[in-house]
């Protein structure tokens, strides 16, 4: 397998009074990334972190922060945070803005650039950016909220995805899923491409299974996948 399957556990979706103590169980379970959705209430009809709530996450955990702004200013949202060799900091491909002068910053901490890109939009939306970017996470479901309905047919773009940075000399990124993913749809999506799997009430805090169970199941379904 050319990409390494990664587990990307979405924080909004954990017992949020008891996060210290999640933290330490999703580390000792061995997930790879913790996702933090930030959301502004303008760009989706939702508010959710910053960036204090960033930076004491930063503190608790040594694991790397997978950061998707869901905002309409991303830039400000930058210029408060100083992220960690290995963080995340993913964008939405949607805003008119040049990223190159974002992506530089965040590269030069050693961290990563992304942008995600909504269910509607088509995937050449990452193609001014394509040269400073190092994964593109494609929203399965319109975004805002946890426990979304997955758009029809939406799997299949993790295909055209590739197909798009393949083509455009850009196999080395990797590409993220959000939204609805169960243990079975990530295995079908590694197959089409996808390395990176965001895991929330579909896939990791599922009702009534412990994360003993869920996390194995959904590590075991993408590593031997594609
Ligand atoms: C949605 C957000 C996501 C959610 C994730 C939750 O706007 O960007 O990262 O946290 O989708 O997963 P699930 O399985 O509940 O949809
Ligand atoms: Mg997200």
């Amino acid at each position: 397998m050319k990409y390494t399957p990664k587990i990307s556990v979405s924080v909004m979706c954990s017992d949020l009074l008891n996060l210290g103590e999640d933290i330490r169980t999703l580390e000792r379970l061995g997930v790879d990334w913790l996702h933090v959705d930030v959301m502004d209430a303008h760009f989706v009809p939702n508010l959710t972190f910053g960036p204090d709530f960033i930076k004491a996450m930063q503190k608790a955990t040594p694991l790397p922060l997978d950061c998707h702004f869901m905002v309409t200013d991303p830039e400000l949202m930058l210029s408060k945070l100083s992220l960690r060799p290995g963080d995340i900091f993913t964008a939405h491909s949607e805003l008119p803005i040049d990223y190159s002068y974002m992506a530089a910053k965040i590269h030069a901490d050693g961290a990563l650039f992304g942008l995600a890109v909504n269910p509607e939009s088509p995937v050449d939306f990452v193609g001014r950016n394509l040269d400073c970017i190092d994964t593109v996470t494609l929203m399965l479901v319109h975004p805002g909220f946890a426990g979304a309905q997955m758009v029809d047919g939406i799997m299949e773009k993790v295909g055209q995805m590739r197909s798009y940075l393949d083509s455009h000399g850009r196999d080395d990124i990797e590409i993220s899923v959000d939204g609805s993913v169960s243990a079975e749809r990530a295995a079908y999506m590694a197959g089409l491409g996808a390395s990176i799997f965001v895991g929330g009430t579909a896939g990791i805090y599922r009702k009534g299974l412990p994360l003993d169970e869920t996390i194995p199941a959904f590590r075991q379904a993408i590593c031997h996948a594609g």
